[in-house]
This record gives structure tokens, C-alpha cells and sequence, in this order.
């Protein structure tokens, strides 16, 4: 039952607690009264199964546990098989409580509901006792059995500890999936006992590691893998919160890293480096080749002996075919089976996957596009990303489908338009994955009824421009567009934003922050008239302005006055939750004056220096830099601005960079002051004069990739 807003508004009074929980239980029944825990309450735990849930409890509620059968003033944990099955009963009464599951993995989420009812500081340091909770009656059940999250540990690397607090986190949110995205071009996280040097080795990138440092900010060796001793300790845990754990290794293509260590899992064709720039483009296992049948056999056995999940993720995602149309191999191979698309080799290498699977008693689980052709096995489950329309077909075709195409689930697209992130599939906050919505996308109900799940992906690439010890950032492209997962996967329909946004604001961000997590709030609304700013939230938090070049913030209390707006940035803060920063239009102004770049380096002919110069698209060198290479920008006219951005690399990601550098600036277009340091190849230089030139100078030499991206400087008036 779903109830009303008006309603559910009238009961906010009085279940305070209740009506905020995320994902929104099924049925509340509020009753009158209250339960207080106090010293002397237990936890009765009469099944052996349920003990470690009793332990569990215990790290939040400090209670003894006894195993009796009942006992008043106690939290009680049982199950009741009639109960549908990851489903609960919450019963609080002035006695006691009452968690009855399905099974465990209900028990598991009535105790989730349990702590969305205490005070959220339960999650920072546990219920200080006594402790008083409203008495109410839940009926609660998911309507999606997969609610899953993807991590890419591949790309920037997270340990075990970090994996076990987002499986906290996540499991807070009765997300029952965390699927392992263990392998790709850039890394193999997980150790193989048969072949030990695919993590020993492939777990780490640039140094002496063979394989490259791609995304630049770590010449260094840089990177980590999970021992199987590690995994099974992680899988243990999972289990315990309901998360079941889902490795993939990413097959056939995104597999350079491999290909680095294996070499023979390549097409064999000479390379022609002319249409790669001296670039080894090959990526993907040939299909022809039998010497590399045993390496994936052995691959493949122990990642199923060691993950008790009956899928085991093999990718199938973006194989670059043209490899397989240059080998003689393949070629030869589809003349022998007839076929005249490459595209269906990929049929040929899932099938012989399939069968590696099938050995162990497990059932692929696959990218849309391995789906393809349809010739793939019904008992594969298939994730589609590309678009709806895939998650449509896949659906025709009978697969069981988790949805998450990147338009509403690739959190790893910014937030808003200035904000950090990838941006190719959309740019989007919490409030549209809370309003995905199958039968507008065009699904039958067949189709429907195919949908086992959502999935929100957390990709990586993106990560390595910032600290990767630090949690920031992945929790802040999470959170709340998690919450906004959880509540779609468990209560399958639109309860509408206002309704969820209310809950969120009451409770749901202080948990957050008692959780340690910090979570994206939504900006402040900014005016500036009349000479002055002021800035509104509706979300109880509290705005800070910061001027430019400052680092220090200022808390907003009633109105800025100021004559110049372009100098002023705000952002709100509750708890732990930060809103992006804000700024006025003419901040973000820039001017365009005439300037010629040189360097010490040779430029390419395909973008060339001059295209910089007119401020169209990106220049590029034809090496990567060496300590003591220089950029040097020379205005025709001083430039009179506030501040200035140079950046080298891609516009989203420090690839190509100067991997370390400094930059000068002259009034006269002779003498230099050096006025910053690169960092991530990029810095911004605040100015109160003239500027005639400016001089980004390398310390580093190498970058691990074949050149030296330039951005178009950003001059801000
Ligand atoms: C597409 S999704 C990819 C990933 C990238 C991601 C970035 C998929 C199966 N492939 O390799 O990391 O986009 O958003």
C-alpha cells in the first residue's frame, strides 16, 4: 500500500522516524506508545542461522544477546518462512521489538528498518541507551530482487577496508548486489593462483610496471589487487549485510593489461602503428587462437571456485573488431563457420566461456551488446548500459535484464554542468534516477516482467584526478543518487520527488553523515540584484561564500553586497553534505585575445599549436614532455584578467599531461615569476595587472602516453 502525501505528511508528526526511512517501507501501521531500550533489553536470538545478525546488531545496539525463545523487553530476531523471501515484519510495541524475515536476508532489512527508527547517530558511534523508539507496525518486501551497485576497481583502485564500508553504506540502503568490475585495460585486481603475475604484475600501472600509467598523474607505480584470502573475507562480509558479490572480468575486449602479461591472447598480425600513432591498439582476445584456451579455462575455474555467486560477469562490453577482421586467424575462422559479421566471433568466444560456466554450475552474466545476436544462452542475465532501447531488446529476446542505462545509472555522470564528471551520457542528479520509469521508456509488460533490477554503475577513470586516497569523491558521485536507486529497486514505483526529497532533508542526510559519508546536497539558489547576493536553500543547510583566490569560507548570513560579483563563490553545508559551488554568470566569463603558443616540442600536424592559439579545440605535441620542456603562450596585447587557467590533458581527465610543472608569467614579455605549480597538469593563476606572457615549464619527463594534449587557455576578465 502506498500512502497519500497528505497522509503520510499528518503522520510525520507523529512516526517521525518512520515516515522518513529510505527506501519507503510498503505498509506502516503507527501505533501509540513507545519502546525504550534501555541496559537491561536483549537480544533474542533463538536460531543458530540468525546469529550473526544478533552480532551484527550488537556493533550498532549495544545489547546482550541470549538465545531464549522469548522474553519481554527484547529485540527479538526470527524467521518465518511464509514471509515472501528477502521481505520482513517490523512490530514495535511498548514491550519489545519484533524483526521477523523471510530469511536472513529479511531479518537483515527489517534490522536496516529498525536503525532508520533510532537516531541517526546510531551509525556513528551506536545507540546511546536509553533510548526511545515510536511503536509501529511495518510489513515490508522489495519489489526488485537485484539491487545492485557497480564499482570500477579497476581504473583507480579501492582496498578491501574501503569495499567493506561501502558495503556498509550500501547495505544501509538494502542494496543486495555489489558487483566487482575486476579487470580492464588499465589493471587486473584479483589475485589468480594458477598465474599469479596477472595481479602481481597487472595490478599495477606505470613506474616499472609494464603496464602504462595511463591517466598520467602517476608516473609512479601506482595500484593493488585483493589477495583470494582478501576476497573471501569481503565476500564473508557482504554476506552477512545481504550483498551478494558479482566479479566480472571484463572479456574479450578491455583486456590490454592481460594482453601486456599474455601476449598470446592477442590477434597475431604485424602491428601498423600509422593509424594508431605508435599506439598497440589491440585490446581484445583473439577468437582463433588456441594457445590461449587453458589461460582463460584456469581463469575462469577459479574466479567460480573462489565467488559463491551463480553469475559470474564476463563482460562483452565495446570490442574494437577491427582486430579481428585484420587477423588472418579470425578471418579464416568465420570462413569455416560462415559468418560475414565479425561481431559474431563474440557469440563464438561467450559460448566457450558459457561452457566454462556451466562446469562450475554458474550462468554468465553479460554487457547488452554480447546479447546481440540473441544466439547467447537464456540463462545469461544481461546489463544493459548502452541505452533503454537495449534494455528493451534484451528483454524481447527472453534475457532477465538489469537496467542501467548510463542516461539515469552511470554515476560517474557530473551533476550538474560545472561539476566533476563524465558527461557523455547526460548530465544528472538523484532526482531523475527517482523518476525512471520503465512503461514511459516503452517497455511491454513482457518486457517489464523481464526486469529483474536497476544498477547504479560508479566508473573510475574520472577518479584519478583526484586524491585516490581520499573516499570524497566517489561517496559525493553516490550519494543521494544511491538512495534515489534504492527506493526505485524496492518499491518499484515513483512515490514522486517532493515526497522523497522530504524525507531525505528530515532524516535521511543526517544519517548519511553519521555514516561518514559525504554526500552532494542541491545548490543554493543565488540572486544578485541590486548590488548584493543572497542565496536559498531548502534543505536546512547552511551557505558559505568563498572569494576568489581564498581559501577560507564565510558563512552567509542574511545578504553579500559587492560590486563584483564575477569574485564570489557559495556553496551549502549540513553535516557532512556539500553542495557544488556557485557563482554568478560573469565569473565564469572569459575573453579570447590574440596569442601565439611555441614550445620546446615539436607539435603535431593533425593539431597543430596555432588551433590552440585561436582558442578552437586542443593543440597536441608529438612526444610526451621531458623535464625542462616548455609551453610558451605570448599575448599581441597584455592581457588584463583576474585570473587564468592552463590545462594540458583531456578536458575531463589528466591523460597526456605534464605530469609535473610549474607555470611563469611576465608583465614584459621577458622576465618570468614563477606563480604556480601544475597539479593534476592543470593550474589557475589569479592576477592584479597585466599579463604580456606566460611560460608552463615540465619537471617531469614521460607521461605514459605518446604526447601532450594543450587546452585553450581560460582567461577570466
Ligand atoms: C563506458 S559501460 C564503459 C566504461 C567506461 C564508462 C564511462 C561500459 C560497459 N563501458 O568502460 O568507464 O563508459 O562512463
Amino acid at each position: 500500500m502506498k500512502l497519500p502525501l497528505s497522509l503520510l505528511l499528518l503522520l510525520s508528526v507523529a512516526v517521525a522516524g518512520a515516515s522518513n526511512t529510505v527506501p519507503y517501507p510498503n505498509n506502516i501501521v503507527e501505533r501509540p506508545g513507545k519502546f525504550t531500550l534501555t541496559e537491561s533489553t536483549v537480544i533474542v536470538c533463538p536460531s543458530t542461522a540468525l546469529r550473526p545478525l544478533a552480532e551484527y546488531l550488537r556493533q550498532y545496539v549495544p545489547l546482550r544477546t541470549v538465545a531464549h525463545d522469548t522474553a519481554a523487553n527484547a529485540v527479538t530476531l526470527r524467521t518465518d518462512r511464509a514471509l515472501p523471501d528477502e521481505g520482513y515484519r517490523l512490530d514495535i510495541d511498548e514491550c519489545g521489538v519484533t524483526v521477523t524475515g523471510g530469511s536472513c536476508g529479511g531479518v537483515f532489512n527489517g534490522i536496516q528498518t529498525l536503525l532508520q527508527l533510532l537516531p541517526p547517530q546510531v551509525y556513528e558511534r551506536g545507540l546511546q541507551l536509553p533510548s526511545e523508539v515510536d511503536c509501529v507496525a511495518i510489513e515490508d518486501a522489495p519489489k526488485y530482487g537485484y539491487r545492485g551497485v557497480m564499482l570500477d576497481v579497476a581504473r583507480t583502485w579501492m582496498d578491501a577496508d574501503r569495499l567493506k564500508r561501502y558495503i556498509d553504506i550500501l547495505s544501509h540502503h538494502k542494496i543486495n548486489r555489489l558487483h566487482l568490475h575486476l579487470s580492464d585495460d588499465e589493471a587486473w585486481r584479483i589475485e589468480i593462483k594458477s598465474h599469479p603475475e596477472l595481479a602481481a604484475v597487472g595490478g599495477f600501472r606505470g613506474g616499472d610496471s609494464p603496464i602504462a600509467a595511463v591517466y598520467g598523474k602517476w608516473g609512479e607505480r601506482y595500484g593493488g589487487y585483493y589477495t583470494q584470502e582478501q576476497m573471501r573475507s569481503i565476500i564473508r562480509y557482504a554476506a552477512v549485510r545481504n550483498i551478494e558479490i558479482i566479479p566480472e572480468i571484463d572479456l574479450p575486449g578491455h583486456s590490454r593489461a592481460m594482453a601486456q602479461l599474455h601476449p598470446e591472447i592477442l590477434c597475431d598480425y604485424p602491428c601498423d602503428n600509422s593509424p594508431s600513432m605508435g599506439y598497440e591498439c589491440r585490446n581484445a582476445w583473439c577468437v582463433a587462437r588456441d594457445d590461449s584456451r587453458t589461460l582463460l579455462d584456469d581463469i575462469i575455474s577459479e574466479i567460480c571456485t573462489l565467488f559463491p555467486s551463480p553469475y559470474i560477469h564476463i563482460g562483452g562490453d565495446e570490442v574494437e573488431t577491427s582486430q579481428w577482421e585484420r587477423c588472418p586467424d579470425c578471418r579464416a575462422l568465420m570462413r569455416r563457420r560462415g559468418l560475414n559479421d565479425e561481431r559474431d566471433l563474440e557469440d563464438i568466444f561467450m559460448q566457450r566461456l558459457d561452457s566454462i560456466l556451466r562446469r562450475h554450475g554458474k550462468s554468465p552474466a553479460v554487457w547488452n551488446e554480447a546479447s546481440r545476436t540473441g544466439r547467447l544462452t537464456r540463462t545469461a542475465r544481461v546489463y544493459g548500459w548502452e541505452s533503454m532501447r537495449a534494455c528493451r531488446e534484451a528483454a524481447a529476446k527472453g534475457y532477465g535484464v538489469v537496467v542501467m542505462p548510463g542516461q539515469w545509472f552511470y554515476f560517474d555522470m557530473r551533476q550538474s554542468p560545472r561539476e566533476d564528471g563524465h558527461e557523455w551520457a547526460a548530465i544528472f542528479d538523484a532526482s531523475k534516477v527517482l523518476g525512471v520509469d520503465l512503461e514511459k521508456e516503452g517497455f511491454t509488460q513482457r518486457e517489464s516482467a523481464r526486469v529483474i533490477g536497476f544498477e547504479g554503475a560508479f566508473w573510475s577513470e574520472l577518479y584519478t584526478s583526484h586524491n585516490p586516497e581520499s573516499t570524497d569523491y566517489p561517496d559525493y558521485m553516490l550519494f543521494p543518487r544511491v538512495c534515489a536507486l534504492a527506493e526505485i529497486c524496492w518499491t518499484g514505483e515513483r512515490s514522486g520527488w517532493p515526497e522523497f526529497y522530504r524525507r531525505l532533508c528530515g532524516s535521511h542526510y543526517d544519517r548519511l553523515s553519521a555514516m561518514g559519508v559525504v554526500h552532494r546536497l542541491f545548490p543554493p539558489v543565488l540572486k544578485y540584484a541590486d548590488g548584493a547576493f543572497t542565496a536559498a536553500t531548502d534543505d536546512g543547510s547552511q551557505v558559505f561564500y568563498r572569494r576568489e583566490g581564498d581559501t577560507a569560507e564565510h558563512r552567509l548570513r542574511g545578504e553579500l553586497r559587492t560590486d563584483t560579483p564575477q569574485s564570489y563563490t557559495f556553496r551549502s553545508r549540513r553535516g557532512l553534505g556539500v553542495s557544488p559551488e556557485m557563482a554568478h554568470e560573469s565569473h565564469y566569463r572569459t575573453i579570447t585575445p590574440a596569442v601565439v603558443l611555441t614550445s620546446s616540442m615539436p607539435e603535431s600536424p593533425r593539431a597543430p599549436f596555432e588551433r590552440a592559439a585561436q582558442y578552437r579545440g586542443q593543440a597536441r605535441t608529438l612526444r610526451a614532455g621531458r623535464d625542462g620542456d616548455w609551453l610558451l603562450f605570448v599575448f599581441e596585447q597584455p592581457a588584463e584578467c583576474r585570473s587564468i587557467t592552463v590545462k594540458t590533458g583531456y578536458k575531463h581527465m589528466p591523460r597526456s599531461i605534464f605530469d609535473a610543472g610549474y607555470v611563469e608569467t611576465s608583465a614584459d614579455g621577458r622576465h618570468f615569476e614563477r606563480v604556480a605549480e601544475l597539479v593534476g597538469g592543470t593550474a589557475t593563476i589569479e592576477s592584479e595587472g597585466k599579463i604580456a606572457a606566460l611560460r608552463v615549464v615540465c619537471t617531469a619527463t614521460g607521461n605514459g602516453c605518446r604526447n601532450v594534449l594543450i587546452q585553450p587557455l581560460e582567461i577570466r576578465r
